[in-house]
Parts: structure tokens; C-alpha cells; sequence
């Protein structure tokens, strides 16, 4: 069983294999083996979760394998498992290469790797060639050359990127008291890891390695209205359940993507962790070639899963907005059907059959997201009584989710706004205890100091398409770094900004995904008090706003508030002095950019005095964020713009020669977090390690 787990820890499907390594064994074994060959790979996963501050041998991965007949596709599992980053990435002290089978010659003039941006993806990045370029040392002497030198380059003079703990100095708040001589820090980025249990590679490096305390989110969450009564929770029930079927009415536009190939040992074996007693004679490429004559099956249907189970079914999280997929009926069901079953009386002339009309909105060339669910909002407006309180706590449920994207939805694409949807991960959501940055800050030190010069900004790439020459990185300061490999994290909103210029211009397709998808602005208001007057044990309370014209029934009303201070943390656990966070998203994301700190704080005193009564005090600090004025952000994260492509993401990760590219706009599976930061990280490791020594 723990081998299962580790399995599913590391991102990994226990029982079946890994397109890679579906690539890398087609060949080699056959169908009945993969049950043998999961067994092994399952098994070297579970050494590594039971102890990543160390990383796993090849002689224990190997150990793995029952039988010496194995041991060669041990070595290999181990290889992809160890440049795939599933083991030994992070923080953990590396177990050395192979032994040196040659002798050493007169090595070659060392390489050089720059990677831009000391952001999670960067430090990730970095921390794992260091890590690969150790394990594969031998390899790199058997080639005559060293292994190459890392060296990060970072424009701000801190590191973390958009993971930013800022530090509440004491002697600028005097009225802090009692603090003074300690850290205590508010997350003016990203703060909230998702999925904490089973699969975010954060995890491993929070728990596992670095030991950094946590606390877990506690995701009841109170919405006040406007009067600063809470809520009453049926009715916030329904209005939500409203909310999601017209996400899930959307769902027929969403992009599709191909099912990718599934190729499965045997469940039960594994299980049990016993090996196919048969072998099987022929490859699993060969059984395909031989099979592939045959006529396929036809693709499963949604109706042929019956009527009662939709496959897209949309929700959005609580404290993070972000879309996830959960059983419910199907938008295809009659909405007035549906509202009814939902607790909500039909209007008068309206019975069970009438159902929204939403073609033409959906279909229009300009169609987003935004346009077709405020359509399908004022069309449920004629099948049931929606009161302006509806429209309140309908509004917030738009503006979580703008905050998820970090922009208005008018802004995102119909059809790929959530295409991360499905890959969210098992467990609460945590927030770290002094500070999320300690998480880069351990990846640039532990186990031993990487190689990064701050103040060191960017400002042209000159690089060969054809990955033939070395590159050369010009800074502001004047300095020039030769490369033979550079890895960009550059942000999008930079990239889109043109602040960084890249000669030759970025490959066409490249800047046409850059344009297309969205980078937009979520910003928080930071408010630190000498005492708490709010429940201690909440940690997120809700906030509905009204628009301009109060008790207004029209959805575009709603746009310009709905995002103002919506959505409040209480951070005293992980900051260790009484905080509030307010979050500014949608259009109040960008508003926050050109507002005045005392207004905003204003503002948002004035919301908390509606919940908490008029003896709510001044703060007595006040930290406002500006991410879109940020020279090396210039924005908060990315989103999946109006007329984004499927594959934009994809086309974002993809080389260009020996330029590679990292960071959250380069992932398509966990955009906009820190956590699939991290991962590009990881990935490009691995195409880097893989230029350099070929494939496994
Ligand atoms: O909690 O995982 C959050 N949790 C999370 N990510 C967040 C979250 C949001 C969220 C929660 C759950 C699911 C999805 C999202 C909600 C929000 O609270 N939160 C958040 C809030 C704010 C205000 C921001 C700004 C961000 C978040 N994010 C997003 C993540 O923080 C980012 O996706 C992630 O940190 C990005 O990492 P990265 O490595 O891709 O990028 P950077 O910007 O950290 O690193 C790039 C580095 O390059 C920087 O250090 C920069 O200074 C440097 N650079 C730029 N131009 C340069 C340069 N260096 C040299 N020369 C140049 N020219």
C-alpha cells in the first residue's frame, strides 16, 4: 500500500505507465511485465517519500527488482525517475554518480548554464541541475568535461520572484509592539499551497525536507453581506449551485484534448505488490504494430455514461477560486429543471421544460467567458425571483473565481479558462508558518549554495535558433554572461512588456502565444493590528459588494466592485501578530495599481467596520501590493486569455535551441501557482540534462 501512495504522491498513476516511460520500454518489455516493472518503480518511489532529505541510490533502486533479470529496467526506471525530477529533486543531499569506469582525462572547457529569475521555477530549475549534474558526473567524464557551471541571474535584490514574505519591520511601526528583534513576515504573493497531502511536490520539500512549520486552512468561510449579517447558508447554497451550472452550461465550448494512451499492469498484482507469474512474449510495440490494422473503438460519449453523471461538471474552490471537477448532473438537463431541483420556485409561466438560451451569446466571435455566464445569469433571472442579495453573493462567486485568474472574465477564454480543471490534488491547503519564501530561499542554499548574482537584470539574449552556438546574456549593469545553455523564467507580463529583448525575436508561434494568453492583476491589501477583533479560529471570511447603483438586478453593474476586498485572510497563524489580508481581484486588481494606499485602506476599514462594528481601529501598518507596476512581474500570474489556443501553454515550454523556458506560463497542467512553477523547474532540468547526455 505505501508503495501505492508514493505512487500517487509523486504524481504518478500506481498502476499504469507514464507516457515517457511508455516511450522508453515500448520496446522492451511486454504487456504482462508492466505489472512487474510498476511494482519496481512504485517500490523506488516509496524509498524516496519515506525519506526525501536523502536521495535514492541506483544500487538501492535497483534492489527494488526481485529478480537480477530486472535489474538493467531498474536502472533505467531509476534514470527517467531521477531526470523526470519524481525522485531526488529538492532539497535533498544527492547520493553520488556511477564510479568512474574510465580515467580521467584532460577535461574541456566547462559549460556554463544561466538561468534568469530566482523565482520558484528558476531556484527549482537550478537546484536540480546541481543535483543532476552531480548523480551524472561520471557521465560528463566519460564525455571529458566537467560538469557544467549554474549560475542564476536575478534582477530584484531578493529571491523568491512572486513568493514574497515581506518582512514587518518593527521600527517603521513602532506600535508593534513586543515584536521587535523578531521576523514576522505577510505573503504579499503567492501563500496558499493546494493539495498538500498527496502529490504537490511542495510537500516534499515543506515537510519533507526543510521541516518548515504549516498551518492547514480551515476552509469554512462566512460571507457577510452588505449590512454585515452573515449569510444565510441555504441560500448561499443555492445561488452557488446557480452559479456553477452556468459555468457547467459553458462547458460544451471548452476545448477538447485526445485521452492519452493508457497502458495498465495488473490492479490486483500490484496491489498486493506480487509480479505477473507469466512474462508475455512479445513487446508491447510489437502487440501495437500487429494490432494496429484493427478498426479502434469509437471514443466514449458523454451519453454513454447515461444521463445522470456529467463529465464536466464545474465548481470553484473556496479559497482559492480556482475551477475544479466534481460529480453533478448535466448542463444538459433543462435549467429550469435543474433550478428547481436546486431549491429555487419557478416563476409563475415558467414549467420544468424552459431551458436558457445561450447560442448566441456562445457562439459570437468575441465570446468569453464573462459574456456567455452574464448572459446565462440574466436569463436564469426569467425562470426564477432572483433578489438583488442574490446578485450579491452571485457576484462573489465571479469575483473568486477572478481572483483565481487574476482578472476579469470577460478576459478569459470560453473555452480554456479552466483547462487545468481535474488536476488538483488530495488534501487541505496550507499556508507556511514565517514565511512561504523560506521554501526558495532553502532551495537557493540547502544542500550547498548556488551560484546567484542579485541586482542582476536582464536585458537582452542573443542566442542561436539552431542550438549550435553559445549564447550571450546582457544586464542593465553593464556585465555580459556567456552561455552555452540559458534557461528563461521570465515572467509573461514581462515578456509581454518587452522589457527583455531577444535577437534573433522570438520564433513566431512563440510570440503569437504570448500575445494571446492573458497575465492579469491580483493585489492585496495588508492590515496588521495591535490586537485581533475577528473569530480567531476563521481563517477566510467573505465579503459581498454592491455596485454603484445599489439593489441593482443587472449583472454588469456588478463588474467594477465585486472584487473590492471580497475575500479576507486572517494570517495571525502564519505571520505570528494579528493580519488581515484583503484581496483585491478582477477589475479591483488593476484599479489597486493606480488607487491611494490611504484610500484602499480606507476602503477596506470601512468593509470591516460593517462586519466588526465602528470600534474596528485604524491598522497600525498597512502594506499595499502593486504587482502590475512591478519592473520584473508586471502582473500577478497567467490566465488562459479570450482567444487563447489549447496548446498555447505548451507552445510557451517549448526550446528554442539551447533557450529554454520555465516558469507558471509554461505550465499547462498548474499555470498561475508556485507549485507548477516549481515543476517547470523540474522539467527543464531534464530537457537541459537531456541535450547535454541524449536520451535514457
Ligand atoms: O496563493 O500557488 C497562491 N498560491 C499559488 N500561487 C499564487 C497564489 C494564487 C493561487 C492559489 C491557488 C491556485 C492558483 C493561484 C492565489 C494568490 O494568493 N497567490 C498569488 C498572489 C499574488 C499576489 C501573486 C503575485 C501570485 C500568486 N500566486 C502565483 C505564484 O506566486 C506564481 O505563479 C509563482 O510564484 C511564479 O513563479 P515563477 O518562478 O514562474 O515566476 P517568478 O516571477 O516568481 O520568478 C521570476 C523571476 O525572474 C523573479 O524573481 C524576477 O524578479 C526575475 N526577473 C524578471 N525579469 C528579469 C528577472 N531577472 C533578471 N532579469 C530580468 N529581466
Amino acid at each position: 500500500h505505501q508503495c501505492i501512495t508514493a505512487a500517487e504522491s509523486s504524481r504518478l498513476n500506481p498502476y499504469a505507465l507514464h507516457p515517457d516511460e511508455y516511450a522508453i520500454l515500448r520496446e522492451h518489455i511486454s504487456h504482462t511485465q508492466v505489472t512487474t516493472y510498476l511494482n519496481i518503480r512504485n517500490g523506488i518511489l516509496r524509498l524516496w517519500i519515506n525519506n526525501p532529505r536523502i536521495g535514492v541510490s541506483r544500487d538501492e533502486a535497483v534492489g527494488c527488482a526481485k529478480d537480477e533479470r530486472w535489474y538493467d529496467v531498474a536502472s533505467v526506471c531509476y534514470d527517467w525517475l531521477v531526470r523526470s525530477g519524481h525522485i531526488n529533486f529538492g532539497a535533498a543531499e544527492i547520493p553520488a554518480g556511477r564510479k568512474p569506469h574510465k580515467e580521467t582525462k584532460p577535461l574541456r572547457r566547462r559549460k556554463t548554464v544561466a538561468v534568469i529569475g530566482a523565482g520558484m521555477s528558476g531556484l527549482g530549475c537550478a537546484r536540480q541541475l546541481d543535483s543532476l549534474f552531480k548523480q551524472y558526473a561520471n557521465e560528463f567524464n566519460d564525455m571529458e568535461q566537467e560538469p557544467p557551471r549554474i549560475i542564476v541571474l536575478e534582477g530584484r535584490d531578493r529571491l523568491g520572484g512572486r513568493v514574497y514574505s515581506r518582512a514587518l519591520d518593527s521600527s517603521k511601526s513602532p506600535r508593534i509592539l513586543g515584536f521587535r528583534g523578531h521576523r514576522h513576515s505577510v505573503e504579499c504573493g503567492g501563500m496558499i499551497i493546494t493539495g498538500f497531502e498527496r502529490g504537490n511536490p511542495l510537500n516534499i520539500l515543506v515537510r519533507g525536507q526543510m521541516a518548515l512549520p504549516y498551518h492547514a486552512l480551515r476552509p469554512d468561510a462566512i460571507l457577510y453581506d452588505t449590512n454585515g449579517k452573515a449569510v444565510d447558508e441555504e441560500r448561499d447554497r443555492m445561488v452557488e449551485k446557480l452559479f456553477n451550472d452556468c459555468l457547467e452550461r459553458v462547458s460544451d465550448y471548452k476545448f477538447k484534448s485526445a485521452p492519452s494512451k493508457l497502458i495498465e499492469g495488473n490492479k490486483d498484482l500490484i496491489d498486493e505488490g506480487r509480479d505477473s507469474a507469466s512474462e508475455g512474449h512479445k513487446s508491447i510495440a510489437d502487440v501495437e504494430e500487429a494490432t494496429a490494422a484493427l478498426p479502434q473503438a469509437p471514443p466514449i460519449s458523454k451519453q454513454s455514461l447515461g444521463p445522470q453523471v456529467s463529465l464536466v461538471p464545474v465548481s470553484t474552490d473556496r479559497a482559492t477560486g480556482r475551477a475544479h471537477v466534481e460529480p453533478g448532473t448535466p448542463a444538459a438537463f433543462k435549467a429550469a429543471y435543474k433550478a428547481r431541483s436546486m431549491g429555487w420556485t419557478l416563476k409563475e409561466d415558467i414549467n420544468e421544460d424552459n431551458d436558457l438560451e445561450l447560442g448566441t451569446a456562445a457562439k459570437a466571435t468575441a465570446a468569453t467567458l464573462g459574456s456567455v455566464v452574464d448572459e446565462a445569469i440574466n436569463q436564469y433571472k426569467n425562470l426564477v425571483d432572483l433578489t438583488a442579495q442574490d446578485f450579491r453573493l452571485m457576484n462573489w462567486h465571479v469575483a473568486n473565481l477572478e481572483y483565481s485568474n487574476a482578472t476579469n472574465y470577460h478576459q478569459l477564454s470560453i473555452g480554456g479558462w479552466d483547462l487545468d480543471a481535474g488536476n488538483e490534488w488530495e488534501g487541505k491547503h496550507t499556508m507556511v508558518i514565517g514565511g512561504f519564501q523560506n521554501v526558495p530561499l532553502g532551495l537557493a542554499i540547502a544542500p550547498s549554495r548556488l551560484d546567484i548574482r542579485k541586482d542582476t537584470a536582464v536585458k537582452k539574449i542573443l542566442y542561436d535558433p539552431e542550438g549550435m552556438a553559445g549564447s550571450r546574456i546582457e544586464c542593465e549593469d553593464g556585465s555580459v554572461i556567456e552561455a552555452d545553455y540559458v534557461v528563461s523564467t521570465i515572467p509573461l507580463g514581462v515578456l509581454k512588456h518587452g522589457s527583455v529583448e531577444f535577437q534573433p525575436a522570438l520564433p513566431i508561434e512563440k510570440t503569437e502565444a504570448i500575445d494571446r494568453l492573458g497575465f492579469g492583476i491580483l493585489n492585496k491589501i495588508i492590515l496588521v493590528y495591535d490586537h485581533a477583533f475577528w473569530d480567531p479560529d476563521a481563517d477566510i471570511f467573505g465579503c459581498l459588494r454592491t455596485p454603484l447603483s445599489r439593489h441593482s438586478l443587472k449583472q454588469s453593474e456588478y463588474a467594477s466592485q465585486r472584487g473590492r476586498c471580497f475575500q479576507w485572510f486572517n494570517v495571525s497563524n502564519t505571520s505570528g501578530i494579528p493580519v488581515l489580508l484583503a484581496l483585491m481581484a478582477g477589475d479591483a486588481g488593476f484599479d489597486t495599481e493606480h488607487s491611494k494606499n490611504d484610500e484602499l485602506v480606507a476602503e477596506a476599514t470601512e468593509v470591516l467596520r460593517r462586519v466588526f462594528g465602528i470600534k474596528v481601529p485604524q491598522p497600525v501598518h498597512s502594506i499595499v501590493t502593486r504587482w502590475g507596476s512591478d519592473k520584473f512581474a508586471r502582473g500577478s500570474y497567467s490566465s488562459a486569455g479570450p482567444t487563447m489556443r489549447i496548446d498555447d501553454y505548451q507552445t510557451m515550454a517549448k526550446p528554442v535551441g539551447n533557450l529554454f523556458f520555465a516558469g507558471e506560463h509554461t505550465s499547462s497542467t498548474h499555470p498561475a501557482t508556485v507549485h507548477g512553477a516549481y515543476l517547470t523547474g523540474l522539467r527543464v532540468a531534464s530537457e537541459v540534462l537531456g541535450t547535454m547526455l541524449g536520451p535514457i
